[in-house]
């Protein structure tokens, strides 16, 4: 071990960091069993704070429910409000408070899913909205079925170049506040060139829950149909 810099140090780091993401992986693969035995898909919704998760979210609850049953798993470090706003949908929601902690991780989760099926609720879908935080979710597998990721148009067209380890596992990239384009230079052409440099693979929706353009894409990029 070197004295001088404490790379040493650098090095128990490094072995309890994977110490932890593998039992965060082992409890995300249970998450996912326990939500594949009641028969839903989980989704996990990753973005800046204010992207405009849960205004998307809201939208998405109208189009789908009451056809599709729908709770949500709302994360963010303080506060309720998110779940209250879902709840007025007529969703289910259950709110965690981190109390600081800028991400969701599985053990979290998988006390609210326990949570969101108490009384044996059917829900086809399940959505967890993640802290707002373009960084710290993405090294939390969270057991979801489909990761998206939010940009929204003010945040600017660089996002994916910047943020690259949180596209390279997305299953989708959503585009949103579309409706903004008129006032911001934020190029789509840009985002989606460098998020499929990236992510060959990933799928890419343009979205405004504010006009509803785009909402059909989004809906599809679930699995579902409007
Ligand atoms: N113009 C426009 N504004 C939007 C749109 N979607 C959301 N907003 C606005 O953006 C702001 C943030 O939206 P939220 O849905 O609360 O964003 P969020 O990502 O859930 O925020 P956090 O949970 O705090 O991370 C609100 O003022 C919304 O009205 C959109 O499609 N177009
Ligand atoms: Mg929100």
């Amino acid at each position: 071990m070197c004295d001088t810099c404490g790379c040493g140090e650098r090095q128990v780091d490094v072995e309890v960091k994977e110490s932890l993401f593998s039992k965060n992986r082992a409890l995300g693969e249970e998450n996912r069993r326990l939500v594949e035995a009641k028969g839903a898909k989980l989704v996990n919704l990753i973005s800046a704070p204010g992207s405009g998760k849960t205004t998307l979210l809201e939208a998405t609850i109208t189009h789908l429910m009451p056809k599709v049953s729908i709770g949500v798993i709302e994360g963010d470090i303080e506060t309720e409000r998110d779940a209250q706003r879902i709840r007025a949908t007529g969703a289910r929601a259950v709110q965690i408070t981190t109390g600081g902690a800028c991400h969701l991780d599985a053990v979290l989760v998988h006390k609210a899913l326990h949570t969101l099926f108490e009384g044996d609720s059917h829900l086809d879908l399940i959505f967890i909205e993640n802290v707002g935080n373009l960084v710290c979710p993405a090294s939390f597998y969270l057991g979801e079925h489909l990761r998206c990721i939010l940009v929204s148009v003010p945040e600017g067209s660089d996002k994916p170049s910047k943020y690259p380890t949180t596209f390279k596992d997305a299953d989708v990239f959503a585009i949103t506040k579309i409706d903004l384009l008129p006032y911001f230079d934020f190029s789509i052409d840009e985002a989606a060139r460098e998020a499929r440099r990236i992510n060959p693979g990933i799928q890419i929706v343009e979205v405004s829950a504010k006009t509803q353009e785009g909402m059909a894409d989004w809906i599809h990029a679930l699995g579902m149909k409007i």
